[in-house]
């Protein structure tokens, strides 16, 4: 039998720095959403790369910030869960923006655990060679890391040298995953975030994190899907924003939803959307809880 290989690779940093367009890249799938709003992601997500005789387990989490709601702090959570009984931590680190109290944060929290830290400099698409030079020289006195390795997880500079490298890290024992399995999250996970991604793409300032996605009815046959999803927000002020004038905002978000679900299905898809006010419910644990923001939430 072949003898094969596999690992845990979590990656992890502060808000917006491309951890998810990494792991999108990486797997030469969408399996995240993405977007240059910050907090974009909001659960661990699971990202399974099979290559022969290698398994790469990769782990999307939440970006670290200072949480405000119990949604941040949830979110945090997930990242601390996502680093133990690892065998690789990415930390990806936006390289255009200047090291501040947040990166500090992050590598003292790091020196708690065990794995191996690969240090990403992300967004090097961006920067010229001298600059990209002098961060690596600056980040190598600041932590002890395994590798560092500059990238660009939009134009794939780099990914498939840090694959490469993250294969001598693997450890040799049977898959956890099958072979064509890509991800841990549901369809219905998957559908709820191409809808938020759309509103993400869409609009500004509060309302951005304000917003949750639920399916409330769901109808299929082999050739269509005819989905029902409620936008939550936490004011009517935001409500107003989400419907637009004569409803042109909720329309041009239903269609552009409409149009990434049907890729993923494979089918017609008929999608309407609700938009409904529950006031502060990024506060409310049992909210948080049915809407599948709990720690290990929403693995139906
Ligand atoms: N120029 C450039 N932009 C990038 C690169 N990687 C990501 N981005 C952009 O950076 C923004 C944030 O990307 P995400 O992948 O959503 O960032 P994230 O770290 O997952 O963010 P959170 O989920 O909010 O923690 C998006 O607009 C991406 O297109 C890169 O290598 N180069
Ligand atoms: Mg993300």
């Amino acid at each position: 039998m072949l003898e094969t290989k596999c690992g845990f690779i979590s990656i992890i940093g502060r808000p917006n720095a491309g951890k998810s367009t990494l792991l999108n890249a990486l797997l030469e799938e969408k399996i995240a959403i993405t977007s240059s709003k910050a907090q974009t992601t909001r659960n661990n997500i699971l990202g399974i790369l099979t290559r022969e005789t290698n398994q790469y387990v990769f782990i999307d989490t939440p970006g670290l910030h200072k949480a405000k709601h119990e949604l941040g702090k949830t979110m945090n959570k997930g990242v601390y869960s996502s680093l133990q009984d690892i065998d690789i931590i990415y930390l990806m680190v936006d390289a255009t923006a200047a090291f501040g109290s947040g990166d500090e944060y992050i590598l003292g929290l790091l020196k708690n655990y065990s794995a191996p830290v690969f240090l990403c400099l992300n967004k090097c698409d961006l920067l010229r060679k001298e600059t990209i030079f002098k961060l690596i020289q600056d980040y190598s006195t600041r932590y002890d890391f395994a590798e560092i390795i500059p990238i660009s997880a939009t134009t794939n500079k780099n990914v498939d040298d840090l694959l490469k490298t993250s294969e001598k890290y693997l450890t040799n024992q049977p898959f956890f995953y099958p072979e064509e399995m890509v991800s841990d999250r549901s369809l219905d996970f998957r559908m709820r975030e191409c809808i938020r991604e759309q509103v993400l793409h869409k609009t500004e300032e509060e309302v951005p994190h304000s917003v949750a996605v639920v399916i409330e009815a769901k109808e299929e046959d082999e050739n269509k899907l005819i989905l029902e999803a409620i936008v939550i927000v936490e004011r009517s002020s935001q409500k107003g924003i989400l419907i637009g004038k004569q409803a042109s905002m909720i329309k041009s978000i239903t269609l552009n939803a409409q149009r990434e679900i049907k890729s993923m299905v494979n089918k017609k898809v008929v999608l309407s959307l609700y938009v409904r006010v529950e006031k502060n419910w990024r506060n409310k644990i049992s909210k948080l809880n049915q809407m599948g923001y709990s720690v290990n939430g929403d693995y139906e």
